[in-house]
């Protein structure tokens, strides 16, 4: 794109701003100054878009002028704390957003249109400073936002697509996963091959697209977009279908970003669900930017949300009896696999060839269908998911 900001000169305009701390979630379209502020040691990732304004409004009342580095799909989530915290309070804070869905929903994915065509009409409700980032208007953006400051407000600048450019090797490329390791590709795959008439639902990126790849099924709900709340989508359907396994795929980005479904799971006692984690240690839909998981300890957090069965699993030679094992025992079960992130094996969206409202219809279908019991492949005895 001509005109596009190298990510550089964005993150040096924004430290002659006042920026000391950045937190967020990332993008992949900020994925450039996330890793300089990353590498320059002021960059926290958090759970999610609110708890990153929570935690940079935090660092503003201790005097540290912040930022917030974040999609409009995580504008949901940081509403709250905007209007309850940030307005009221008169905290400042500079909060980067990029534009999904925007200018034209229909040139990006469809869990981005409605966000898309409302951010911006969302923050003149909030009667919230913002400007878009054109290209040459970035100081004159700052300006505005400094003048925000100055009055205690906070300020949003909204980033096009391709407006700031990327810095290579941001992440180092893993090593191709050696020996026993365990990758998306090959988790995916063992997973696939043990599903019968479970009803699977896969958190939003490329875990869904991974899956859509090895295998379509009408009893499979991929879950683009609301990150986070594949387990609580899970959990609704394993609560409506006690007769039925409800088979949850997700990401360790995710599975964080809503902790608190964990403790809803577990309360839940739901005797058929399996919560499987693919723990990769990063955001690897986004360009891999490292999560918090790397310091959790998965068979303690389970244990601790009240999981009825905890495994953990590094290790393929122990992956297909894992599976088989989440998916017959007692519920709630929590599988959390630690994989090796694969960021090069990337396949198309299950939307581009199915829309959203194809995907919830016949998996509402599947759902509603009295389990097939004779689908179990090669062991001729009946569906775990009647069990
Ligand atoms: C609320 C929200 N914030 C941010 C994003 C952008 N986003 C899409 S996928 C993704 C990474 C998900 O990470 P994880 O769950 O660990 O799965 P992985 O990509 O590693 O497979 C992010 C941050 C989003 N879709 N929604």
């Amino acid at each position: 794109m001509s005109g596009q900001l190298t990510a550089e000169e964005f993150v040096d305009a924004l430290r002659a701003h006042g920026v000391r701390g950045v937190a967020g979630v990332p993008c992949g379209h900020l994925a450039g100054p996330w890793a300089l502020f990353d590498r320059a040691g002021d960059l926290t990732p958090a759970a999610s878009e609110g708890a990153a304004l929570a935690l940079a409004a935090g660092w503003e009342l201790a005097g540290r002028t912040s930022a917030v580095l974040c999609q409009n799909s995580g504008f949901g989530n940081l509403i709250n704390p905007l209007t309850s915290l940030l307005l009221p309070y008169r905290v400042p804070l500079l909060i980067v957003m990029t534009m999904r869905g925007w200018p034209d929903p229909a040139d990006d994915e469809p869990q981005h249109a409605s966000m898309g065509a409302s951010s911006i009409g969302l923050l003149e409700t909030l009667d919230v400073p913002h400007a878009v980032l054109r290209p040459g208007t970035l100081q004159d953006a700052l300006g505005r936002a400094a003048e925000a400051r100055s009055q205690g407000r906070p300020f949003f600048l909204l980033v096009p697509r391709g407006a700031i450019g990327k810095v290579s090797g941001a992440y180092r490329a893993p090593e191709p996963a050696a020996g026993d390791r365990l990758t998306r590709p090959g988790v995916v795959s063992a997973l696939m091959a043990e599903l019968t008439d479970e009803l699977l639902v896969t958190t939003t990126g490329y875990v869904s697209r991974q899956v859509h790849h090895e295998r379509d099924r009408e009893s499979t709900f991929y879950m683009q977009g609301s990150m986070g709340h594949a387990s609580a989508v899970g959990a609704g359907i394993a609560t409506a279908h006690p007769d039925r396994r409800a088979v949850v795929l997700d990401g360790d980005g995710a599975f964080l970003m809503h902790l608190g479904t964990g403790a809803t799971i577990g309360a839940s006692g739901a005797r058929n669900l399996a919560h499987i984690v693919l723990d990769n240690g990063c955001y690897e839909s986004t360009g891999c930017q490292p999560t918090t998981s790397g310091s959790m300890d998965w068979a303690a957090l389970g244990r601790g949300l009240g999981y009825r069965t905890v495994l953990t699993c590094d290790s393929a030679t122990d992956l297909v009896g894992s599976i088989r094992t989440a998916l017959t025992a007692d519920g709630p079960v929590l599988l959390a696999l630690s994989v090796v992130p694969t960021p090069d094996e990337v396949h198309p969206r299950a939307t581009a060839s199915t829309g959203p409202v194809e995907i919830a219809d016949r998996f509402r279908k599947a759902a509603t269908a009295p389990a097939d019991t004779d689908a179990r492949p090669g062991t001729g005895g009946p569906a775990r998911g009647t069990r």
